[in-house]
């Protein structure tokens, strides 16, 4: 059926059409509209809650419209478009940056003001989406706010969780999980019950003869689940474009299927299999670069990436073009191993539906992908069951072994007799069960493989993928050094910091060109300027201090110097090291003197992040900060000297509050295992301090502020393999200081030591493979070093005024251009209003 209205008909959908609010006035009504209407709410019956409604529904009003433009313009330019596949998008709150990116917040706040409500306690009413589960995901939402900034024609692709990311709580010093059920009321999406996708599963492979007497597959029976869109429109920042990001949900097939089993009177088994199929979108796995195989899991995969491949096929179907126009019009982009299947997706539908040859299908397939690897930690590769992948998608698993086949063929004509690496390289891993091993899969199939920091791509390059380098050359492997979007981590998170910038610069023009942050330099010595600069930064201390005052009911004191390490919890990125440091400076305070006391910076230690639920090690790590800041929080020895905070249920909102207010943050990874890390640079972009280790982005933030202004302490990364094998193999002899820490917690100081046994013992006994005990002194003497450089206001001030002035480099903007550049041949869609 055409759905489209004919010519002399429109002449009344165009004196119709809906139009924007577009100053208080219009807004304000919009706001009452939807409050007495769309909510069935009054004057008499409006709390905060009703209002952050009313208001995100007013402004969902505007980016609809906008949204519903750029597709028009999108479809009608008809140019290359670029597929953003994440199982991740931590998005955060969406109403703060849609009323920014519109450039409508004053408007609201004066129109809120006017009806009775404050617009900071209105936007704090949303319930983060938290579809994702630390920096991956979060790397995904910064793409697309600087993708719909820069006017890319980009889609993301999803799926849409009935839970996210858990919510934490913290009982008796345990991380306890509750489910983040975060569906109701969501007003930011659109469900598209018209475009749904079957997904099939299971089943078995036909093989016949077609009319030209070629062997060719079809993949019959089996199950069918159907794929749902809702769509979420994504605002750029000053600019009309709004692209998509549409994420499916599941449901069952209302296909014939179930029909019988309801037919034959089997109604309780007819429900029980509608809920199997709306598993599939149930739940966001909480792990962070981790991979534990499990078949949901994998049906979650598939799922996504078939109904997202059948949605861009058939958009480009509708151009009519030929097949080899594809990669002209397509470029999809594989946030991590977790879309690989797409990749053999495509070649399915080229080859048994559209009845291509192979190597055009290949040729075509290999043209169209990317692939973004975010670490090198060997328990984050996936693989996946030869068994469970030959049950569960019969036919991809044979495309699997002759891209595999082919491959290999390839790889034994250049580099004859190496079984070695032939073995090595294949896809198909010789293990009980074999494994498929979807890194490869991903490389074979993708004319770029990029890693996310300097120093993580050359790690790739000569170690995780060294083989595919001697293989493909080097071209295929580059580097793009990760961002974040300055829009969210600067403008939203920070609005006073914003503010003085802009006045400085004269006007906010550095929000879309991050380089012109330079021109701060210029203002280092003026007197007034840092004077505000000191205050914004106490303003916003305060701001965490009541924050943390509501939500634990500590006092913490502002002029502290304020330590905070908020990320994932794992022993890579170890808050094991900086816990035990703060026990080694709890340790030294009680042995001071009265005299020796009045010299120590007081400080307040922060901490934030979750633990995956079945990590055991992170969660000993987290149950030990709670218990030391147990007793250090109360002990009158130390006072204000030191405090200890752990936050509870750490996501983006928090991080919001938390990044503008820290003097020092910790980035401190293990040499060489972080991929990039993005929160280093949304503290020093906020004229945080970082103490770190030379690894992933910390390697080039020191580069771009200079040596001078960061502090960096710790093995280095090329030292690493020599050092664990010299724990294992030579002796080991646990640091002196840590020792001493070590004494502490078996001591009982904190609790049944028989708590954290396996924490020490992870250390001392077996191997401290994460060099805790190697890097410890190191960290004791630098944070001394922050200690006596934060009794400089003066110089500590020039050092954050001058590394926010040199930050430029790190914006999503500069990041978006250098793939759409170099990996997606994509042009902006520029507008003309
Ligand atoms: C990497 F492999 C993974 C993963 O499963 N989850 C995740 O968040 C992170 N990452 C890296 O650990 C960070 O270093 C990096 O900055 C981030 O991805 C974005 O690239």
């Amino acid at each position: 059926v055409e759905a489209s209205i004919p010519e002399p008909l429109r002449e009344a959908w165009r004196k119709y059409s809906v139009s924007e609010f577009g100053n208080k006035e219009e807004f304000e009504k919009e706001l009452v509209r939807h409050i007495e209407t769309t909510l069935a709410r009054s004057m008499y019956n409006c709390d905060e809650h009703a209002a952050y409604s009313g208001t995100a529904l007013a402004f969902r009003d505007r980016l609809i419209i906008e949204w519903n433009k750029t597709q028009q313009r999108q479809t009608f330019t008809d140019q290359k478009r670029v597929y953003y596949l994440s199982l991740e998008f931590l998005m955060g709150r969406a109403l703060d940056n849609a009323m920014l990116n519109v450039g409508m917040k004053d408007a609201a706040r004066d129109g809120l003001h006017d009806l009775g409500f404050r617009v900071e306690d209105v936007v704090e009413q949303e319930h983060d989406a938290a579809l994702g589960n630390g920096g991956l995901g979060r790397l995904a939402a910064c793409f697309l706010d600087s993708m719909a900034t820069l006017n890319y024609p980009a889609w993301g692709y999803g799926l849409r969780y009935r839970y996210g990311i858990f919510k934490q709580e913290i009982v008796n010093g345990y991380q306890m999980e509750v489910p983040d059920y975060w569906l109701d009321n969501n007003p930011w999406e659109f469900p598209r019950h018209e475009i749904t996708v079957d997904i099939q599963f299971y089943g078995r492979v036909k093989n016949y003869q077609d009319e030209t007497g070629k062997i060719a597959h079809s993949w019959e029976d089996g199950e069918i689940v159907q794929a749902v869109a809702y769509d979420v429109p994504i605002p750029g920042y000053g600019t009309k474009t709004t692209n998509n990001l549409r994420l499916w949900s599941s449901k069952a097939s209302s296909g014939e299927f179930d029909f019988q089993k309801f037919n034959a009177g089997d109604y309780e088994s007819a429900v029980a299999d509608q809920q199997t199929a709306e598993t599939i979108s149930a739940v966001l796995y909480p792990n962070d670069n981790l991979e534990r195989g499990k078949e949901l899991r994998l049906k979650q995969q598939y799922f996504w990436c078939a109904a997202s491949l059948f949605d861009i096929v058939r958009r480009f179907k509708k151009t009519r073009r030929a097949w080899n126009e594809f990669p002209d019009q397509v470029a999809i982009q594989l946030n991590d191993t977790h879309p690989t299947l797409a990749i053999v997706e495509l070649q399915r539908i080229l080859l048994d539906k559209e009845g291509l040859e192979w190597d055009e299908a290949w040729n075509i397939v290999t043209k169209t992908f990317g692939y973004t690897n975010h670490t090198v930690l060997p328990e984050a590769l996936e693989k996946w069951s030869v068994p469970l992948m030959q049950n569960l998608l019969p036919r991809h698993l044979q495309i699997i072994y002759d891209i595999n086949l082919l491959f290999l063929q390839s790889v034994e004509k250049r580099f004859p007799q190496d079984r070695e690496l032939l073995s090595r390289v294949s896809i198909i891993e010789e293990s009980h069960p074999k494994m498929v091993r979807m890194a490869y899969i991903a490389i074979i199939g993708s004319h770029k493989v990029n890693g996310v920091a300097e120093l993580h791509s050359d790690l790739l390059k000569t170690t995780l993928f060294k083989d595919f380098v001697k293989i493909y050359g080097p071209d295929r492997f580059t580097n793009v050094t990760n961002g974040v979007t300055p829009r969210r981590w600067l403008h939203q998170a920070n609005p006073l910091l914003s503010a003085l910038i802009a006045e400085k610069l004269g006007g906010h023009e550095f929000l879309t060109d991050l380089t012109l942050l330079d021109k701060l330099e210029a203002f280092v010595d003026d007197k007034d300027f840092r004077d505000e600069w000191a205050h914004i930064k106490t303003m916003n201390k305060l701001r965490l201090a009541k924050f943390i005052k509501r939500t634990t009911g500590h006092a913490v004191d502002p002029n502290s110097l304020f330590d905070v390490q908020v990320k994932r919890i794992h022993e890579y990125k170890r808050q094991q090291l900086n816990i035990f440091g703060v026990i080694h400076r709890y340790l030294s305070i009680k042995a001071m003197s009265a005299e020796e006391k009045k010299k120590v910076v007081p400080r307040v230690s922060i901490f934030g992040g979750k633990a995956a639920p079945g990590y055991w090690m992170a969660k000993t790590i987290i149950h030990l900060i709670n218990k030391v800041a147990d007793v250090v929080n109360k002990d009158p020895d130390v006072g204000n000297l030191l405090k200890v905070i752990f936050i509870e249920d750490y996501n983006v909102s928090k991080a919001e509050i938390i990044c503008p207010a820290s003097d020092i943050s910790e980035h401190i990874s293990t040499a060489g295992t972080e991929g990039s890390g993005t929160s280093n640079m949304k503290f020093v972009m906020n004229g945080g301090l970082i103490i770190g280790t030379c690894d992933g982005a910390n390697i080039e933030i020191t580069r771009e502020i200079g040596e001078s202004n960061i502090f960096l302490f710790g093995n280095l990364a090329e030292d690493v393999e020599e050092l664990r094998h010299r724990h294992f193999y030579g002796s080991f002899k646990l640091d002196p200081q840590l020792e001493k820490v070590f004494t502490a917690i078996k001591g009982n100081m904190f609790g049944d030591a028989a708590d954290f046994s396996a924490l020490t013992a992870s250390i001392e006994e077996h191997g401290d493979y994460y060099l805790v005990s190697d890097d410890f002194n190191s960290y004791i003497t630098t944070h001394g070093m922050v200690d006596e450089a934060f009794k400089n206001k003066e110089a500590w001030l020039a050092k954050s005024i001058t590394s926010v002035a040199r930050m430029g480099f790190f914006s999503t903007d500069r990041v978006i251009n250098e793939y759409a550049d170099s990996i997606w041949n994509v042009e902006p869609l520029v507008v003309k209003d």
